[in-house]
């Protein structure tokens, strides 16, 4: 079949919205149309040539929700017409990974996804005769995609594609690093730095678990109003402070009969290697939790004094919140139809497919918090 896709033809320029063709799916897959696709940085951190998984000519995009339109042979969990979102992280509930029960990141399809192809090693898409790659497993920067059956969460068909597609990526990741990863009590105090698309749904999160002082830290002012409304107890951009972000923060977060201060949860929501490291020194001796969320370029090292983990701080990551995909994502949507996150507010613009290039600009200028894709 034909169907309309976004391109990234190259590294660094523009997508160009082009026919491709599409081949049905395989035994084990499954044909979805993509109602929605939010635009998440990484799809522009790959597109800039940053990653060292980035191919290309290939169709990015991995925040989609949409409708099963075919099933190949032996699927049987799907059917026409579920209401599903595509998982760049599968569930396939059997490999090694996934019957440890100590992570969500399956193994099952890792080593072709990772090339920009079908777990058979080949590409369902095309264009003039010449293979497209798929990009996360996902390309839902196509109007149509196949995905493998392990790959697919079915969601309540009561929820709006053009909200809910968030959840395929940025509401997982921040609640999820949160919920899942950090494993936040009540009454803790925690950092969030960047407040994008990502440290925004880390702050509501942090709201739902219950934390007592939620710090937001951005060099964009605009962000402070953004994080309020979600929970945020107090913003620092710290271009605005005198000396450093770090001994700033570590007396900020000091309590009554705390000599020392730090906060017990840091996150790193901006990808800058520097931030990653302010966000372990942050955190509190003995204790703290930081958890990397952003993504670095090719090449990029964090580093730190050993001395800070040696004195009992934790430098963790996460992917996809450490969310199981088919088990976690639909109770995430129902989540937010049982009104207990917000999603709608955190995205600011929908656009034609035609315009998708405005939101990477958009994205760029801080304008935007999400734009989503409506097909
Ligand atoms: P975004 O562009 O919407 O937000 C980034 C925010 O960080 C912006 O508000 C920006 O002003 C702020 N920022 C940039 N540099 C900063 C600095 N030095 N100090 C403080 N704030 C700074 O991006 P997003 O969609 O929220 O994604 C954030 C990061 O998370 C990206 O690196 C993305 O690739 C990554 N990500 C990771 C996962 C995962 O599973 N680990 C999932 C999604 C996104
Ligand atoms: N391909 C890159 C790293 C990109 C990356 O870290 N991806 C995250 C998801 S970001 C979603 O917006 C992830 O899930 N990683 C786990 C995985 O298995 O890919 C690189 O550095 O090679
Ligand atoms: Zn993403």
């Amino acid at each position: 079949m034909k169907t309309r896709a976004a391109v990234a033809f190259e590294a660094g320029k523009p997508l160009e919205v082009v026919e491709v063709d599409l081949d049905g799916p395989k035994a084990g897959e499954v044909l979805i149309e993509i109602k929605a696709t939010g635009i998440c940085h990484t799809d522009d951190f790959t597109l800039s040539g940053a990653d060292p998984e980035g191919i290309f000519p290939s169709i990015l995009g991995h925040e989609g929700a949409g409708v099963v339109v075919d099933v190949g042979p032996g699927v049987t969990s799907l059917k026409k017409g579920d209401h599903v979102i595509p998982l760049y992280t599968p569930e396939c509930r059997e490999c090694y990974s996934c019957r440890s029960g100590k992570t969500n990141l399956c193994t099952a399809i890792r080593a072709t996804q990772g090339q920009g192809l079908m777990p058979d090693g080949t590409t369902r898409f095309s264009f003039e005769g010449k293979p497209i790659y798929h990009y996360m497993g996902c390309s839902t920067f196509s109007n149509f995609t196949v995905l493998p059956e392990i790959a697919v969460a079915k969601i309540d068909p009561a929820a709006a594609f053009d909200k809910v597609c968030y959840v395929g990526c940025g509401v997982t990741t921040g609640v999820g690093a949160v919920i899942n990863t950090a494993k936040v009590e009540i009454g803790s105090t925690a950092v969030v730095f960047g407040l994008g698309g990502i440290g925004l749904n880390v702050i509501q999160g942090l709201r739902l678990a219950g934390a007592d002082m939620i710090i937001g830290v951005d060099l964009n002012n605009a962000k402070k109003e953004w994080g309020e409304r979600f929970g945020m107890t107090h913003f620092v951009n710290p271009t605005e402070i005198d000396g450093d972000i770090v001994p700033y923060l570590v007396n900020l977060t000091k309590r009554r009969g705390d000599l020392i201060g730090g906060a017990d949860y840091t996150f790193d929501c901006t990808g800058n290697t520097k931030v990653m490291r302010q966000a372990l020194e942050a955190s509190h001796r003995g204790w703290g939790k930081s958890v990397v969320i952003g993504v670095a370029g090719a090449g990029q090292e964090i580093s730190t004094r050993p001395f800070q983990l040696v004195t009992g701080r934790n430098w963790m990551g996460t992917a996809f919140g450490g969310a199981r995909g088919r088990t976690d994502v639909p109770k995430i949507v129902d989540w937010y139809l049982d009104g207990k996150i917000e999603i709608d507010p955190m995205i600011t613009h929908t656009l034609r497919l035609e315009d998708i290039n405005k939101g990477f600009d958009m994205m760029h200028s801080g304008e935007s918090i999400r734009s989503v894709v409506v097909y």
